[in-house]
């Protein structure tokens, strides 16, 4: 379909020159053990995920879409007509409501989803295209940091990256850093960039959200190591490992571990790893930062982005903030 197309950036020549899985040998040769998080997200782990953002105790995902629901219109107006780049994509669901705003200007309407998981890519754009007869989809499928390296110049007046749920959560404060850098070196000058925050708010309702009754988050985070066992021939058994998420005051961070319950070896065989765990040994797989709005509006200031607006809910529990370069 001449509406769609979708770029696997995995299996382009320049992404291969990055060897794949470095990153779990290197985090699960050290000491304390790591994973990076974009490993929950094969296609059964976005499934998990989008379990997450309807459960009661997981209050970002709903109170983004009711700031969205709010303010996308405002947000069009302040941009005009853009093609809409979304980091994470996954179902594209709150998505929805920027397109909304977005058709309703009157422009032609385009939209560029990047996520890692092709399978969820896929589904959703192919959903978008019934909902939205004239829209252009243009999919990549990879890390945002091969995506952002590959966008492309549009015809539309101008670009607008957005990153919503927080998912700058995942990166340290010097990660963070960098990916910002990333960011304005893809846009041009006068170009947007719409992030969502979570902020800091009492630990029980955070804790909560990281650790829900009915244990989906607890399965979304054991199914990190079936996805490692699937794509690198390994032996990992989630029965020997159990979910444990717990608020860092210090940091501000929730921080997601897997904690091994006995002493064990494990093997990946296509990464010709062999790793020792000891019975109370944790691997972190997650850290999801909370932020205070005016400390991050004025770390963008500093990086050089000009912020624009800030939008919030009424219990203050998560931001929007609006910036160009
Ligand atoms: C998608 C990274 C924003 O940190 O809240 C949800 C992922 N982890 N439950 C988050 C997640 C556990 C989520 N982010």
């Amino acid at each position: 379909k001449e509406s769609l197309q979708i770029y696997d950036l995995k299996s382009s020549a320049w992404a291969i020159e990055t060897v794949d899985g470095q990153d779990v040998i290197s985090g699960l040769t050290q000491n304390p053990k790591s994973l990076p998080p974009q490993y929950f997200y094969d296609d059964r782990g976005s499934q998990f995920f989008e379990q997450i953002c309807e459960l009661p105790e997981y209050y970002p995902t709903r109170t983004e879409a009711w700031i969205l629901r709010q303010f996308s219109h405002e947000i069009a107006k302040m941009t005009g007509a853009c093609e809409l780049i979304e980091l994470g994509s996954g179902s594209s669901t709150k998505t929805r409501l920027l397109l909304d705003a977005y058709q309703a200007l009157g422009n032609k309407l385009r939209y560029v989803p990047i996520d890692v998981s092709g399978g969820i890519l896929t589904e959703s754009a192919c959903d978008l295209l019934q909902d939205y007869p004239s829209l252009k989809i243009q999919g990549l499928v990879g890390t945002y940091e091969q995506a952002l390296a590959q966008l492309k110049p549009t015809s539309l007046p101008s670009r607008m990256i957005f990153f919503l749920g927080s998912s700058l959560g995942n990166l340290t404060p010097q990660k963070c850093d960098r990916f910002f850098s990333q960011i304005l070196a893809a846009l041009d000058m006068g170009e947007y960039f719409l992030l969502g925050v979570d902020l800091q708010k009492p630990k029980q309702i955070l804790e909560a959200a990281y650790n829900d009754a009915r244990g989906v988050t607890a399965q979304f985070n054991l199914n990190m190591l079936e996805h490692l066992n699937q794509r690198f021939a390994g032996n990992f058994d989630i029965q020997r490992f159990e979910h444990w998420a717990f608020y860092n005051n210090r940091l501000n961070q929730i921080e997601m571990h897997l904690r091994c319950l006995e002493t064990h070896t494990v093997c990946l065989e296509k990464l010709d790893l062999t790793v020792e765990f000891k019975a109370r040994e944790t691997i972190e797989t997650e850290i999801s930062r909370k932020f205070n709005l005016e400390v991050i509006q004025r770390e963008l200031q500093v990086k050089g982005f000009k912020p624009l607006a800030v939008w919030t809910d009424p219990q203050e529990w998560f931001g929007l903030i609006l910036s160009q370069k």
